[in-house]
């Protein structure tokens, strides 16, 4: 049944129906294949939507491509003179002794990533400076120069032993772009050289290679330089799983040219299960936050054949792969989306204080969208100067793991009745789904609590073919739908708040050609109510949300909290009492004035930690009288627009920086909230005076305040005045600014009468 390509589409109308007919006397797959199936399909002038269609489904990964969508949740380690300038982006002039490693643990890496269920690693062997981290022969800007073991240190050498040893595939990113061979006067990056018959590896008098294999390529200088590290990081560091090759270049030099398709020679030769990133292997997913797209399609159209290009431009659209996109393209090949972002604020490590860490929720969220959303989860952790991955990030992924675990370790269709080949865990049976409406039903042996739904196609010999399904629930004698989203392909996790149920029904809605259905399963995910944060805008209505991450580099837009506590309703109330499921049910911002809010979430019945805030008096009707100075874009009515995030910030500091405000009608004030900027370290008020006025003209001191470890801890601090005091007009005058910061500022201001 196996045929070749053919370019017309009455050709394929007819085969297909043959195949569905096959298909539906004896349940046996190979027959809904139609043509060979291929990693790449050219496209014919005459291809019409249904041949297109029928060609993309027989797109099919590579073994190498297949085994990296396999190993699902692999991570990255950014690693080397950044980490010690706390740069993002070097700049190749570095001296080498920067790199002041004293000490390193490898295997504390390959424990946490296996904690995480992590199964790759992708160093930088070589980031954008040029500074290799292995002992390279091509070049001494690298470890071999660094005070590491006195030159005698080999990073990668490290890595890949403790990877044999905890049982984790290993990967090398070796930075096209290098400014050091710019930027140094013997550098060979654009150094216009002839491109002239090299063999590689170079010799090097004393270092010979064990691997006897040599090449001969048409190359300039860079290239040969370039290749010649690759032989070394492909033959002396065990079997390397994956090649990636980062598209970003700080700057370029005399039209420098890659000659990949030599490098991949190099590669299929050393590493012959080596995926190869930013090239025909995997893509980028087209953004560094952890963004996932809705559809995610691993067919993906190219103007020009992908097996012989060289160039590969970024693929960052939200539509990668549907019809239309296909019928506008020339070629259709099979690449997995790698979402690729790290842990920490950044690729490198900075801090343990002002670099945020992800929270779990937000790399488990992460996970569920990209493993479950057709893509591979590349993680970056970026180890601290101590050579260790900090115990922040070790927390982090110790509990991703364990969620994961937790979660799809337990597969709830365990004893249910339905077709055996998507319920025996045997990735060779399939299921072929006919007929008009194809739908899967199966009955579990008991009523279940679910709340992901996790579905694969067989893309490795059948493609992608489902464009859409849903997923029903029996509930109440009838069936319902819980959710519904678009294509398959490897792996779709979908996640609905939860039912109980003893039947489920999985209906494929549209699809590209005959679905073929490899493995479904049923989960739980045991989901904690989230904590709790309030905000009062300036018209003083209040919102109740989960608390947001604070996490501040490349935000992806999602809200964790609420995709993991679907189903989650918030109570609260305004009188002090606790809150429970009998107090009033938040719905929408509501109007509060001064006064004490208090909240839980609740969610599968489970409650949450109590949250609660005091707001102060409503600041509406506040006006700003005078203010010493303010910054550019930091003005005074910033500290009290009842947004943290804004502040005002003086131009100079201490003594003589003051705001004033006319709170509008005269109020007995008993307590104030000074909220320092979160975003900045300079300007805390550690210690200051408030004054009281009736006309604005005429002040009296009311008393001084002293907060402190404002910078480490920037969050809202009380000062309750000795005696309340009645006044129209407030002056806060900045005293003392903390760690000697060179201005003075204010996120928000808060009165109590309370
Ligand atoms: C980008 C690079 O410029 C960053 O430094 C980082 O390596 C990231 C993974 O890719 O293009």
């Amino acid at each position: 049944m196996v045929k070749k390509a053919s370019k017309s589409y009455s050709y394929f109308l007819s085969i297909s129906v043959l195949c569905l007919l096959f298909a539906s006397c004896a349940n046996e797959a190979k027959q809904i294949l139609v043509m060979q199936t291929e990693n790449t399909i050219a496209l014919d002038a005459d291809d019409t939507q249904d041949s297109i269609k029928l060609k993309a489904t027989h797109v099919v990964p590579t073994k190498n491509q297949y085994d990296a969508l396999k190993d699902e949740f692999i991570a990255f380690v950014h690693f080397g003179p950044n980490t010690f300038s706390k740069m993002e982006w070097g700049s190749g002039m570095e001296d080498p002794a920067i790199f002041n490693l004293q000490n390193l643990d490898t295997d504390q890496w390959c424990m946490a990533m296996k904690d995480a269920g992590m199964k790759k690693v992708i160093i930088t062997a070589k980031h954008h400076d040029g500074f290799v981290i292995w002992q390279s022969r091509y070049t001494k800007h690298g470890v071999m120069s660094s005070p590491y073991k006195n030159g005698e240190g080999d990073v990668l050498k490290e890595l890949s032993e403790s990877c044999k040893k905890y049982g984790i595939k290993l990967g090398v990113y070796l930075s096209p772009a290098d400014l050091f061979q710019i930027e140094n006067t013997e550098g060979l990056y654009g150094n216009l050289s002839q491109y002239t018959k090299r063999t590689i590896p170079g010799e090097i008098v004393g270092r010979p290679f064990e691997n006897k294999i040599t090449f001969e390529f048409e190359v300039d200088d860079y290239n040969e330089y370039f290749l010649n590290q690759l032989f070394e990081l492909l033959t002396e560091y065990g079997p390397i799983d994956e090649v990636w090759f980062d598209g970003a270049h700080p700057k370029r030099k005399g039209n420098q040219q890659y000659k990949y398709r030599d490098w991949k020679k190099l590669i299929t030769k050393l590493a012959p299960n080596a995926v190869v990133f930013g090239k025909e292997g995997t893509r980028w997913c087209g953004n560094e936050a952890g963004a996932t797209r809705d559809t995610e399609w691993n067919v993906v159209p190219y103007e020009e054949d992908p097996r012989t290009m060289n160039l590969f431009a970024d693929i960052t659209d939200e539509d990668v792969g549907s019809l239309e996109k296909m019928a506008a393209s020339k070629f259709l090949h099979y690449q997995p989306a790698e979402t690729n972002t790290s842990i920490r604020e950044g690729w490198f490590y900075r801090d343990d204080t002002d670099q945020k860490v992800r929270t779990t929720d937000d790399v488990f969220d992460i996970y569920e969208r990209s493993v479950g959303g057709n893509s591979i989860f590349l993680l970056n952790i970026p180890p601290n100067r101590e050579g260790k991955f900090s115990d922040q990030d070790v927390q982090v992924l110790k509990e991703t793991g364990e969620r994961i675990k937790e979660t799809y370790g337990v597969n709830l269709l365990e004893g249910a009745e339905g077709p055996k080949e998507l319920l025996d865990n045997d990735e060779e049976t399939n299921l072929v789904l006919q007929g008009e409406q194809p739908m899967v039903e199966l009955t579990l042996p008991k009523a279940t609590k679910i709340n992901r739904f996790l579905i694969q196609e067989n893309v490795k010999i059948f493609g992608e073919r489902v464009s859409k399904h849903a997923l029903d629930a029996w509930i109440d004698g009838v069936w319902k739908e819980v959710t519904n989203a678009t294509n398959i392909g490897y792996k779709r996790i979908l996640r609905f708040p939860e039912v109980t149920t003893t039947k489920l029904r999985l209906r494929i809605l549209e699809t590209r050609f005959i679905p073929v259905l490899q493995h479904v399963s049923a989960h739980y995910f045991e989901s904690r109510p989230p904590q709790l944060q309030f905000t009062r805008n300036s018209k003083g209505e209040v919102t109740i949300v989960p608390k947001m991450s604070d996490f501040r580099w490349n935000p992806n837009g999602e809200n964790a909290g609420a995709n993991l506590n679907k189903g989650m309703r918030i109570f609260y109330t305004t009188d002090s009492q606790e809150p429970s499921a009998e107090s009033s049910l938040f719905t929408e911002p509501f109007l509060f004035g001064e006064g004490e809010l208090k909240a839980i979430a609740i969610n599968n019945e489970k409650k949450g930690s109590v949250a609660s805030i005091k707001f102060g008096i409503s600041k509406m009707p506040w006006k700003l009288v005078s203010t010493s100075s303010a910054l550019d874009r930091h003005d005074a009515h910033l500290f009290f627009d009842e947004d943290p995030k804004t502040y005002w910030q003086s131009k100079l500091k201490g003594k003589n920086e003051f705001v004033c405000i006319d709170l509008s009608k005269k109020i007995e004030i008993k307590s104030f909230a000074y909220t320092p900027p979160n975003s900045t370290a300079d300007g805390m008020i550690q210690k200051g005076t408030i004054f009281s006025s009736d006309d604005g003209e005429n002040w009296t001191k009311q008393g001084t305040f002293i907060f402190g470890n404002l910078i480490n801890d920037p969050t809202q601090r009380i000062h309750k005045f000795k005696q309340s005091f009645s006044t129209r007009f407030v002056k806060l005058q900045a005293d003392e600014i903390a760690g000697n910061g060179s201005s003075a500022a204010i996120a928000e201001l808060d009165f109590y009468t309370q």
